[in-house]
């Protein structure tokens, strides 16, 4: 499945960068052997995760109210204490850690963005700045000892060293240990035609398929599995060592509905390359025919999925204005590759004039349509993009 060229997704860029851009061939793949979705060559991870890295978690108060959830959940039911430790694999700006941070439990943040990990640094949570693989798990357990959870939340889909970093889970976690992901699912994805999803980035879309032969080839296994509808759509994964926690009933169901879907069948991508071939078109003749009625068309939220939609769709500067967020890393910057389309400052939007606003963040539909009710009162209309174009 081809996309063209792209750009690095969360590469929002500066007025005076527009020539240096970097780009690379989109091309996605299902590989039969071990059921993963993945890119077929993505560009070096330094490019994407390093001291610029423009994705702020902490930008969306559901999402903090999330991780909080998952630390007091974890705290209870894996029975934490003080003298527990907990590390987590992509930390971002510690938007989990620090509620683990605040019960004074022992944890450690690693993430391969500077930036992000001085953020985290700052709010008392204890960093490092590195790529997580088998050799930064050997320094951990001579520092610190072994983990008794490892958290690894929307991480594991950028990881092309996915082997190294399993395997370095596998040895820093105790025998009785328990490893929590959470990524994008691709059964969500295929049934919310959420082809934006697909970038760089995330080098890998997961499957309870692919999640269980991957962690199989270290002697491990998918004990629990819990949904939610975050980012479109995610699956949370509890893994142990094999033959350690009894597998849920919620394991089989969900094995189940990936069967019915046909998740490990080529013919469901190409129905799948089919139907955003269409939804391409669709969103691109819209806005064209509105732009030809003299509409005023600005988009909200930036998110890396944008880079995929604008690029994907030949969508630019030509078509949509400007768009509005609320990340400091991205106001003042370009929306990267050919659309460069000028970001604004979210506190902004209710004082601009627009017809229409593309909500690229259509994850945060709720949070945003809330916070922006007077938009429609003022007769804007929002246009979601996905799962189906929609105008409301
Ligand atoms: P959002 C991120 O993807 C990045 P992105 C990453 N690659 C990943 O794995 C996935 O998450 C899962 C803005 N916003 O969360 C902030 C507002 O302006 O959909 C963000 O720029 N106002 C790590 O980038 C963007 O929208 C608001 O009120 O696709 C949302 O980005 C809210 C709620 C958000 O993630």
């Amino acid at each position: 499945m081809s996309f063209g060229k792209m750009p690095i997704a969360n590469s929002f860029i500066k007025k005076n960068n527009f020539k240096k851009q970097f780009f690379y061939n989109m091309e996605a793949g299902f590989c039969k052997n071990c059921s993963t979705f993945q890119l077929i060559k993505v560009p070096k991870a330094k490019m994407m995760f390093n001291e610029n890295y423009a994705y702020l978690a902490s930008t969306s108060k559901f999402m903090k109210k999330h991780w909080n959830q998952l630390s007091n959940n974890i705290i209870k039911n894996l029975k934490l204490n003080k003298k527990s430790f907990v590390v987590e694999v992509g930390s971002n700006d510690g938007i989990f850690l620090e509620n683990i941070s605040k019960k004074k439990i022992n944890h450690l943040g690693i993430d391969a963005s500077k930036n992000v990990c001085d953020i985290a640094t700052s709010k008392g949570v204890n960093s490092l700045n590195a790529f997580f693989n088998v050799k930064t798990s050997k320094k951990i357990i001579s520092k610190y000892g072994k983990a008794d959870v490892i958290v690894c939340t929307n991480t594991m889909h950028h990881i092309e060293d996915i082997n190294g970093v399993v395997e370095g889970m596998s040895e820093l976690i105790k025998d009785t240990g328990t490893i929590i992901t959470e990524d994008p699912s691709l059964k969500e994805m295929l049934n919310k035609n959420a082809y934006d999803q697909i970038y760089a980035e995330h080098m890998y879309i997961w499957s309870l398929s692919s999640m269980n032969f991957l962690f199989g080839k270290y002697g491990m296994e998918i004990y629990h599995i819990e949904n939610n509808g975050n980012h479109g759509g995610c699956s949370r994964y509890f893994i142990a060592k094999k033959n350690v926690k009894k597998i849920t009933s919620n394991v089989l169901t969900h094995k189940n509905l990936e069967k019915k879907l046909g998740i490990n069948k080529i013919s469901t991508f190409i129905k799948f390359k089919n139907k955003i071939n269409f939804l391409k078109k669709k969103l691109r003749s819209t806005l064209i025919n509105l732009k030809n009625k003299n509409k005023i068309i600005v988009g909200y939220g930036a998110p890396a999925k944008s880079s995929t939609i604008l690029n994907f769709c030949d969508i630019d500067n030509r078509i949509i204005d400007k768009i509005f967020d609320n990340s400091t890393t991205k106001i003042g910057k370009y929306t990267p590759g050919k659309s460069l389309i000028r970001i604004e400052n979210s506190d902004n939007f209710k004082k601009t004039k627009s017809d229409y606003c593309v909500l690229f963040a259509w994850n945060h539909k709720n949070e945003i349509l809330s916070k922006e009710k007077s938009y429609s009162k003022k007769n804007g209309k929002w246009i979601v993009p996905v799962p189906k174009l929609k105008i409301i």
